[in-house]
Parts: structure tokens; C-alpha cells; sequence
């Protein structure tokens, strides 16, 4: 066992609650540590979070994740840029740029960079799916309500409970892999 206690710094409490119960299944306690990230402007998530984390001053455990929705037909945008794209267009823009479009796969990335006192390592989570064409559901947060996963019924994560979300989602995945490697 690595650790059983690290940090995520977000200013995102959902993506607390995902990753915490997730981690929980490996016995590792995850901390809410408060964050507002300025994000660098990159077209990878991968580059992004580990900026975020390098600007951490605090010797701890702790991991930042970066997450976005990426549409194929739109040459995967909004990508880096989904918090921004989510905040000016919202789930009904994102309809509207993808109007008449049969082509709708999308898939969500979650990358997280992880530091602790023997260096930063950096872990993926993918979700392929498809976007729906009205926004359904209330559950989660940003994109859900617009998100089908593949592996699903034909809901989208809005219409999902926490735990089926956690079952398929990119988050749960990239921190799986994230609480098996800090438990090996
Ligand atoms: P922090 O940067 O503070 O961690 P954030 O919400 O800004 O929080 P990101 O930059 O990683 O996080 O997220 C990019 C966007 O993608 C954001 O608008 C989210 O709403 C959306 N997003 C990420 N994961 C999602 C998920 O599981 N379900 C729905 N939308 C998601």
C-alpha cells in the first residue's frame, strides 16, 4: 500500500463525490482540497493537470484531474476547452452546434496527474458514447444530461444514479487505475 489517504484539488465537489467512492473501494480516504485552477490554454488534458499540479506548493499527496467531452464530428471540441464551452454555450448550444447531425459519437477523457514525495505519475480514463438530441436527466453535473454511454441502456449519465454513472464513467476508470497502483 502506497498510500491510503491523498488530496484531489478541484473547485468541483462532484468530482469529489465520484472519485471519493470510487478510491473507497481500495480503502484509500480522498480530501477535498479546495482549488480554483487557472488552466493553461493546451489541447492536451494530460499537459493541463500536470500544470495545475506543478503550481501546488504543498508537500502532499495529491492528484488534479482534468476531464473533457469530445465529439468527433466537431474534430473533438469542446475537448481542453469543455468548463469554457459548458459556461458560454451550455448542454443546449452543444445541441444546436449538432443539430440534423446523425454522426454523434463522443467519447469523455479523464486524465489525472498524481504527485507524492517519489514523483508525479500520470493515469487515463476514456468513456466512449454518443450524443443524445434533447437533454435528459438531472443526475451528475456539465455534459450528463446530454452523454450516452456505449456500454449503457440508452440513458444518458443525467439519467443515471451515482453508482451507475461509477460504473462506466471515465472518472471512475482513470481513478481505478489510480487506487490499484496506489495499492500494489
Ligand atoms: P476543476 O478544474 O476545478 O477540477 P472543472 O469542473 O472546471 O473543475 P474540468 O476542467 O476538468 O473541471 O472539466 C471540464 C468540463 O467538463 C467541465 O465543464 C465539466 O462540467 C465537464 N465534465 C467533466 N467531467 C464530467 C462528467 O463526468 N460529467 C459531465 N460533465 C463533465
Amino acid at each position: 500500500m502506497k498510500k491510503n489517504e491523498i488530496y484531489l484539488g478541484t473547485s468541483n465537489q462532484n468530482k469529489v463525490k465520484e472519485a471519493a467512492a470510487v478510491l473507497s473501494l481500495y480503502g484509500i480516504k480522498l480530501i477535498h482540497y479546495p482549488l480554483e485552477r487557472v488552466e493553461i490554454q493546451s489541447d492536451n488534458l494530460k499537459e493541463i493537470a500536470t500544470f495545475s499540479l506543478k503550481n501546488i506548493q504543498e508537500n502532499i499527496p495529491i492528484v488534479i484531474e482534468d476531464a473533457g467531452l469530445f465529439i468527433n464530428k466537431l474534430k473533438g471540441f469542446p475537448g481542453p476547452y469543455s468548463s469554457y464551452v459548458l459556461e458560454k454555450l451550455g448542454n443546449p448550444g452543444i445541441l444546436k452546434l449538432m443539430e440534423y447531425e446523425k454522426e454523434r459519437s463522443a467519447q469523455y477523457i479523464s486524465e489525472l496527474a498524481y504527485r507524492d514525495e517519489t514523483g508525479i505519475y500520470n493515469f487515463q480514463g476514456v468513456v466512449e458514447g454518443s450524443l443524445s438530441t434533447n437533454i435528459r436527466g438531472n443526475n451528475g453535473f456539465g455534459y450528463d444530461p446530454i452523454f450516452i454511454p456505449n456500454e449503457g441502456d440508452g440513458r444518458t449519465f443525467g439519467e443515471m444514479s451515482d453508482i451507475e454513472k461509477n460504473n462506466l464513467s471515465h472518472r471512475s476508470r482513470a481513478f481505478k487505475t489510480l487506487g490499484k497502483w496506489l495499492t500494489q
